[in-house]
């Protein structure tokens, strides 16, 4: 083990399978007798952040508490996998910021917005679409794409299966874990 335990950032439109990736690499990652914990919207939106929405300045927050938590997980020496939309650059650089160089991995669930709007597990794309739903990130608010992510996972073209090996392939190849 070369590294000390990373902070797993996974960033991506609604519907790109951030959650979905994040538990199935939890579970992988358990197998392996590696520690680790996830924060996403159940468990932060909920709770931590339940007064903040999705306006700029809000999203901006919620990221920022999102990762002095995951600053705190990785202090206690977990492995911290976080599955939040993350749709400003500056945000995530802003959490990048918080770690070591090699503590941060920016992992990018990147699908194209037709295949996650046809997912639309929660039908979040139809309600924004309608305008029932304002400030919908693709729709009418912005997702900047990361310049440089660690790692890109193409959800829309992978199976998620394939998705998981890629990840776990890269902390081991990367002496992580
Ligand atoms: C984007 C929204 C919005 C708006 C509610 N824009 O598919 P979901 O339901 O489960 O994932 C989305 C989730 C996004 O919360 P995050 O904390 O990840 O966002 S951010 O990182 O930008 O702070 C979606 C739901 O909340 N949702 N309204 N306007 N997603």
């Amino acid at each position: 083990k070369k590294h000390q335990s990373p902070v797993l950032w996974f960033t991506g439109l609604s519907g790109s399978g951030k959650s979905t990736l994040s538990v199935e690499v939890e579970k992988a990652l358990y197998e392996l007798g590696v520690h680790s914990y996830r924060l996403d919207g159940d468990n932060v939106r909920h709770g931590l952040n339940k007064n903040l929405g999705f306006s700029p300045e809000d999203r901006a927050e919620n990221i920022r508490r999102i990762g002095e938590v995951a600053k705190l997980m990785n202090d206690a020496g977990l492995v911290t996998l976080t599955a939040f939309i993350s749709p400003y650059r500056e945000d995530r650089d802003q959490a990048r910021e918080l770690f070591e160089d090699e503590e941060f991995i920016e992992v990018y669930t990147k699908c194209s917005l037709e295949e996650a709007e046809s997912r639309d597990p929660k039908g979040l794309y139809k309600k924004a679409r309608s305008g029932e739903i304002k400030g919908f990130t693709g729709i009418d608010a912005p997702y900047e794409e990361p310049n440089a992510p660690e790692l890109i996972v193409e959800t829309d073209k992978n199976t998620l299966e394939d998705s998981v090996r890629q990840v776990i392939q890269y902390l081991q190849e990367n002496k992580y874990i």
